[in-house]
């Protein structure tokens, strides 16, 4: 199948909220030696992105959502051991926490981010989704992190990315831990605004910033 069929097909799989031929077809890809980041970011992502869309101009509704999320999972589920094999003899880079932010139960694409930041030789404790203030400062204190990764994909969520920061400074971690951003709603200036160091567009490019924020 030509690339950009399957690539179609992916799409296709997740606005249909079809996870067995999403599965199936992130198989194939693996099979065909495609990149598993591109599958998901030319495949899979714009299927979402067009749920997310359609979800907002009232479209589609909530049980969709849920299958296509669901759907995503599937296919991410197959290729994440990919992405940890390609990149599983690097060097350790530096120790990250990642966390949803209070009151955002969305962990596609954080935990993306974490297993390309694993696969990426960094050392990933993903403490998973809606994740008190309190618990993200308690785990950058007791593993040392050099960074923290708050997601937030709702406008109501965001301000549970400026807190981690707040409480940060306020436990006087600030100093020791980089802060990065990332999530649909956010942009570069909103990390600039509330004191973060970094705002992370996608996987890959948050990647990219965590090496730079620790000297990698
Ligand atoms: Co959800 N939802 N949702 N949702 N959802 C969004 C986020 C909307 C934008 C859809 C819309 O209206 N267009 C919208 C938010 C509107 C807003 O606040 N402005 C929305 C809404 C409203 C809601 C509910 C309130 C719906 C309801 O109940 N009425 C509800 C909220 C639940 C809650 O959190 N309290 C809800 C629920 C759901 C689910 C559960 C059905 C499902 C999530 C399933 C799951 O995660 N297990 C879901 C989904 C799937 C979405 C969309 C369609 C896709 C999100 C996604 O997985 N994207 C999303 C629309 C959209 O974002 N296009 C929609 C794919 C991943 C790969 O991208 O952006 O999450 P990503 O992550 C990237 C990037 O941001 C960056 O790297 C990642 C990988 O490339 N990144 C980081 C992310 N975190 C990072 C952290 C870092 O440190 C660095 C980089």
């Amino acid at each position: 199948m030509q690339r950009e069929d399957l690539f179609e097909e992916m799409a296709q799989s997740i606005i249909e909220g079809e996870a067995d031929a999403a599965a199936d077809l992130a198989r194939q890809a693996v099979e065909e030696g495609v990149d598993p980041l591109e599958a998901i970011d030319q495949g899979f992502v714009p299927g979402i992105d067009h749920v997310g869309h359609e979800f907002s101009v009232e479209n589609m509704f909530l049980p969709e959502l849920v299958l296509a999320g669901e759907a995503m999972k599937a296919a991410i589920a197959v290729l994440e051991p990919e992405m940890q094999r390609t990149g599983a003899e690097r060097e350790i880079h530096g120790t990250v926490v990642l966390a949803a932010a209070h009151g955002d139960i969305h962990d596609i694409g954080k935990s993306l981010v974490g297993t390309m930041l694993s696969a990426s030789g960094f050392r990933v404790f993903d403490l998973g989704v809606d994740v008190p203030v309190e618990t993200v400062v308690d785990k950058v204190r007791e593993v040392n992190a050099d960074l923290v990764g708050v997601s937030a994909l709702l406008t109501t969520t965001m301000t549970g990315q400026r807190e981690v920061v707040e409480a940060l400074v306020a436990s006087g971690l600030r100093e020791q831990v980089k802060v990065m951003v990332g999530g649909a709603p956010c942009t570069p200036e909103w990390a600039t605004e509330i004191g973060a160091d970094g705002f992370g567009e996608d996987a890959a490019r948050a990647v990219t910033l965590a090496r730079e924020l620790v000297g990698a």
